[in-house]
């Protein structure tokens, strides 16, 4: 394989998809050494049909606001690769969706998939629609809209689409609502359910429990844990109010939590009724952190930074990709950062993991740090399969043990002379799965 020569092929086909670029090319030089070593890859052309999705749909989503005002927003699935289960993956509503995200995403998708030890494949989905600041009809308008395009090519054996961005318990329910509609049918089609109509416990905090676990098995490779580490996190959705606690639990104290509009440094800790209160402050104030430093003495609001230049020896990306570049990673390694683990979606630029990288720090990638979320929702498939609900602690341990064992194939294929590169673990891991089943099934 000529990595160089494949992406320069790529760019020329579809000039200025940057964020599918970078994915693509952050796995290919991983694989790089293992795809030479079983020339049945190159017989099969496993990365040339691997790196382009099995079919895109794009449509209209024409919707009506309060006003009677007619909108007109565009609506994406990319269904990327199904060789070794379902597609299954997020839709993303956010103003900044285009084409070149949803399919990053959707690759990346196919490799976490497949290192959750269930057999799901690899899609992505969602609208340059934006939530915010829109009444919840006007979302139920929307999503009603949106699904009345994408059922035709969802189904539960056949694509599983489930939140991201935007898109969260009220969304899924509207979407939901309008697939059993039109297709006659009640069945496991979307995945983060509502608990009362197929849902599982557990899957909303399982992308941040999940990533928390994964991060506790890094520490425990240098015999260390979260006790007395200061946490900086970004973000303050659902992903980091799940990381914020399970961090807390483990005896860390979070510092920092992060909105558009800048971040909060708590020196006193994210702790008890203050966790609860990201949620509250994400549904009532639109979106900006700032709130939080007038309800809780000690801590301040920096306004427009990012929270990587306060100290701390954990950073924890929870808000959306390349949000921590090569400069705020130079910061975090003069702060004396010892561990990155990724929680968003490819987090890091490439300059910001080399800095890791070559410091010789943990630092994990988000598909192998974030699978936890999906995990969960295979195993909210396989409950709606057998018509039947696991409890709490039955999901969470099923949870803690995928981690562990993904956490386990990172460094099985990612270690050399005793450092653990898990992102090269994290994509050889993944892909060998994949691979072996595309030579297997054929070339179709
Ligand atoms: O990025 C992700 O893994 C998700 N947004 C969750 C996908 C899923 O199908 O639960």
């Amino acid at each position: 394989m000529n990595v160089n020569q494949i992406l320069n092929d790529l760019e020329k086909k579809h000039p200025g998809e940057l964020e599918y670029l970078q994915a693509v090319k952050e796995v290919l030089e991983s694989i790089e050494e293992v795809y030479n070593e079983n020339p049945q890859f190159e017989n099969a052309k496993i990365i040339e049909r691997l790196v382009e999705p099995d079919r895109i749909l794009t449509f209209k989503v024409p919707w009506v606001d309060d006003n009677g005002g007619v909108h007109v927003n565009i609506g994406y699935r990319v269904q990327f690769n199904n060789v070794i289960g379902p597609y299954k993956g997020g839709l993303r509503f956010h103003p900044s969706v285009t084409l070149s995200i949803l399919k990053f995403l959707g690759f990346e998708q196919i490799f976490k998939n497949s290192l959750t030890t269930l057999p799901m494949g690899g899609s992505k989905g969602g609208s340059d629609f934006n939530p915010k600041g829109k009444s919840s009809d006007e979302v139920q308008r929307f999503c009603q809209s949106f699904m009345l395009e994408l059922w035709t090519v969802i189904g539960p054996q056949t694509d599983v689409p489930a939140g991201d961005m935007g898109v969260g318990g009220r969304e899924i329910g509207f979407l939901y609502g309008m697939y059993r509609k039109l297709a006659r049918e009640n069945t496991g089609v979307l995945t983060g359910k509502g608990i009362n109509w197929g849902g599982s416990l557990i899957r909303p905090e399982a992308t941040g429990f999940g990533a928390i676990y994964f991060a506790k098995e890094m520490l425990a490779t240098k015999n260390d844990s979260f006790k007395g580490k200061d946490v900086a996190i970004s973000g303050f959705g659902n992903v980091a109010w799940g990381a914020v606690k399970k961090a807390t639990e483990f005896g860390g104290k979070v510092v920092t939590i992060s909105g558009p509009d800048g971040y909060i440094y708590d020196k006193n800790g994210i702790s008890g009724e203050k966790i609860d209160y990201m949620l509250e402050l994400r549904a009532t104030c639109n979106d900006v952190v700032k709130p939080y430093a007038d309800e809780f003495p000690g801590s301040i609001f920096y306004e427009g930074k990012k929270p990587w230049e306060a100290k701390c020896d954990i950073a924890l990306p929870c808000a959306t990709q390349n949000e921590l570049n090569g400069d705020d990673a130079k910061q975090l390694v003069k702060n004396g950062v010892m561990m990155v683990a990724e929680v968003s979606n490819m987090g890091c630029t490439p300059e910001a993991i080399g800095t890791f990288i070559e410091n010789k720090l943990l630092f994990a990638p988000g598909k192998a740090v974030n699978a936890g979320g999906v995990a969960v929702s295979g195993l909210e498939m396989s409950q709606n399969s057998m018509k039947f609900n696991w409890g709490k602690e039955e999901v969470d341990e099923k949870l803690k043990h995928i981690m562990t064992e993904i956490h386990k194939s990172c460094v099985k294929y990612g270690t050399k002379d005793g450092y653990t590169n898990y992102v090269k673990g994290a994509n050889v891991a993944g892909f060998l799965k994949v691979a072996n089943a595309m030579v297997d099934q054929g070339i179709y």
